[in-house]
């Protein structure tokens, strides 16, 4: 998948999220149609292989021992119940297994573990990804030499903002990690969340990192934050939806080349809403009833919705074809 570089600044960004928008939802359909099908849609499946306990503070998180949530921790789960999940997930259509875990950072003693997982996911000839934290150089290598295709490392917000969301870890030690797997060769899957009290700039100074990066993330996970019992933005002021639509629509049209993810929260969104996302070029979801901890839409509530809008689920032969067109 072909990326692109580019440098925006931030007033050029800003003034793009807030043209009329009608105009920003058609610049971002123009955009989507020049580098995507617009009626496919790429499906990835999740699955939590280590849950709760997590060392971290990040606010929004039902997983942080440091929040009040009542979730209680897991090991790291057997690779061979990983592997019968990412089978099913694979019948079910999804082209995308993505494995993730509340973790500061892997610890070494789990790394064989961690390849044998993205080596039997392969091996169902689905893309790999995970989410494990910050990785070491050494981690970095071995993921990638086991043929991990992409890592999620979401900046989640500005970097002003950042220290509001999080304090056990920076906005560079993100950019960090990011760097690292992007310089090992392993594909980047990074965005953030909207909904936590940010300012508008800061949801355009977050795309304007990512978009700058070089190259752009291929993945961009736009969540609206679902909100978790027990963490300091249980109570936050839910996103107004159609402000939502722009970030979408701004960052379609600032990583053009980029799969953009309407991720966490779809189970929230009205029928219009997810269609007005995919208008402003989202071209990817997650599918099944359970994201990492918290709800998403059932299986059968996403094959009436993609049937009301003539939207085909991606397939792996789709994902080929794109790849041999650039
Ligand atoms: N521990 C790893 C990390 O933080 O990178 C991986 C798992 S973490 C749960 C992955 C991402 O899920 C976070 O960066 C955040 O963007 C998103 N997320 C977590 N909780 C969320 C929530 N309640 N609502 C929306 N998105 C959430
Ligand atoms: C991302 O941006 N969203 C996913 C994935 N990357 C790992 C996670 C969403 C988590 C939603 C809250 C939960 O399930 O606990
Ligand atoms: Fe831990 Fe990731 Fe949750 Fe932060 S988002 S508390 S790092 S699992």
């Amino acid at each position: 998948m072909k990326t692109t570089t580019s440098s925006w600044t931030r007033d050029a960004a800003l003034a793009l999220h807030d043209l009329p928008l009608m105009d920003l939802l058609f610049r971002a359909q123009t955009v989507h149609r020049e580098h995507f099908d617009p009626n496919k849609v790429q499906t990835s499946k999740l699955l939590s292989i280590k849950t709760g306990g997590c060392a971290e503070d990040c606010a929004y998180c039902s997983q942080s021992a440091r929040n009040g949530s009542t979730l209680s921790a897991s090991k790291l789960i057997e690779v061979q119940r990983v592997l019968n999940e990412a089978r099913k997930a694979r019948d079910g259509g999804a082209t995308r297994f993505c494995m993730g875990a509340a973790w500061r950072e892997p610890k070494d003693r789990d790394m064989d573990a961690l390849v044998a997982m993205v080596e039997g996911v392969r091996d169902l000839g689905m893309e790999t990804c995970m989410t494990l934290g910050m990785l070491d150089d050494n981690q970095v290598v071995r993921l990638r030499d086991a043929g991990l295709d992409y890592y999620n490392h979401n900046i989640d917000t500005s970097e002003r903002y950042y220290s509001e969301v999080i304090t056990t870890r920076t906005f560079a030690d993100r950019i960090d990690t990011m760097n690292r797997v992007q310089e090992a060769g392993i594909k980047v899957c990074s965005g953030g969340i909207l909904g936590m009290g940010e300012e508008t700039q800061d949801r355009v100074d977050m795309l304007v990192t990512l978009a700058n990066m070089s190259p752009a993330p291929d993945s961009v996970p736009i969540n609206m934050l679902m909100p978790q019992e027990g963490t300091p933005l249980a109570d936050a002021k839910p996103i107004e939806p159609i402000d939502f639509v722009r970030v979408i629509a701004t960052a379609r049209i600032m990583m053009p080349t980029s799969y953009v993810r309407l991720s966490a929260g779809r189970s929230e969104m009205s029928d219009e809403m997810q269609a007005m996302c995919f208008l402003a070029g989202a071209n990817s979801i997650f599918v099944g009833e359970t994201l990492l901890t918290a709800e998403n839409p059932e299986q059968d509530t996403d094959a009436i919705l993609f049937a009301k809008l003539g939207i085909q689920a991606e397939t792996a032969a789709d994902q080929g074809c794109q790849d041999a067109a650039e």
